[in-house]
């Protein structure tokens, strides 16, 4: 994947700030115009792709917060009008936190944004999640109710699997919803996933690429199937209603995990007999990398 948050990477390459929690002020008024403007290039591009692209609900939370091509926004003024909407706050942190950290963070519904904008010279590719993945990909969502209660419900969950080491299967539910989910609409589909809507690339390939598969999505299914961190997915999964995140942020995943860990992990080219296959990819694209690209999580 490009443009987004990686999970390749240890919490703390960008340094540890003091705080406990991560935390570090925004500082707002140290962007520099060079920083502004690599904003804006970003935004412009973004923008100009996502109208027949992005579900409705983003659009319609990107409309409601301040946030336009001129500036890096504000987070205390982001955080006013989401705090309105669904009680959400965005917090600036250094780059990646540890998970207990982050969990933490999302179960109290403060959202961490990386406090710096990527180089001139990595529009396209980046390691860390900056504020332009975070807050251009995920903010818009955080405005719609269900999205936010169901992030909310994965810090909660994060914590337990953690406990009971079995989180690398929740965060692949995350990753195939919160970050490369797509969804139906009525003009057809749609994406949601903060680290497609952030990506000038994969915004393109995830809806029109004839190469990656696109299932319905199914949890148990998503919870065995593991992820790209280096390049395009090449598996999408798609929710029949954003309504449906709903019903997942409720489920108990404790069964869950230990029927699923007796079950194969799957690749993420992979097929079974029971998908609702919705495209079946030609997985061109990945095939023609390959061996280059072979880093999953
Ligand atoms: N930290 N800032 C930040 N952003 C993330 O998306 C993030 C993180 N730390 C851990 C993490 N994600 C994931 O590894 C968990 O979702 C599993
Ligand atoms: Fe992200």
């Amino acid at each position: 994947m490009d443009t987004s948050a990686k999970h390749g990477l240890a919490a703390g390459e960008a340094g540890r700030p003091d705080s406990p929690d991560w935390t570090i002020p925004q500082g707002w008024e140290h962007y520099t115009a060079e920083e502004h403007a690599i904003w804006r290039t970003l935004y412009e591009r973004q923008m100009a792709l996502l109208p027949g692209r992005a579900c409705e609900a983003f659009v319609q939370g990107m409309r409601a917060l301040p946030m336009g091509a001129d500036q890096i926004p504000d987070f205390y003024r982001l955080s006013e009008v989401l705090m309105k909407h669904t009680g959400w706050q965005v917090v600036a942190v250094p780059g990646l936190v540890p998970d207990d950290v982050f969990f933490d963070h999302l179960a109290n519904r403060r959202f961490p944004a990386g406090q710096f904008i990527r180089r001139a010279d990595q529009l396209d590719y980046l390691e860390e999640p900056d504020v332009f993945h975070d807050v251009f990909g995920h903010v818009p969502m955080l405005m719609n109710p269900v999205m936010a209660d169901f992030i909310q419900a994965y810090g909660e969950g994060g914590l337990r699997a953690q406990r009971l080491g079995h989180l690398d299967m929740l965060a692949r539910v995350y990753w195939y919803t919160v970050e490369f989910g797509l969804v139906r609409e009525a003009g057809g589909l749609r994406l949601y996933g903060a680290g497609i809507a952030s990506s000038y690339t994969e915004s393109v390939f995830c809806l029109d690429s004839p190469s990656p598969h696109r299932i319905g999505f199914e949890l148990a299914r998503v919870m065995r199937t593991r992820y790209r961190i280096d390049d395009f997915q090449e598996v999408y999964f798609v929710l029949d209603h954003l309504d449906d995140l709903l019903r997942l942020a409720q489920v108990d995943f404790a069964p869950l995990y230990e029927a699923t860990a007796a079950r194969p992990t799957l690749e993420p080219g992979d097929v079974l007999p029971t998908d609702q296959v919705l495209h079946r990819g030609s997985g061109a694209y990945h095939a023609a990398r390959r061996p280059h690209t072979a880093s999953c999580a």
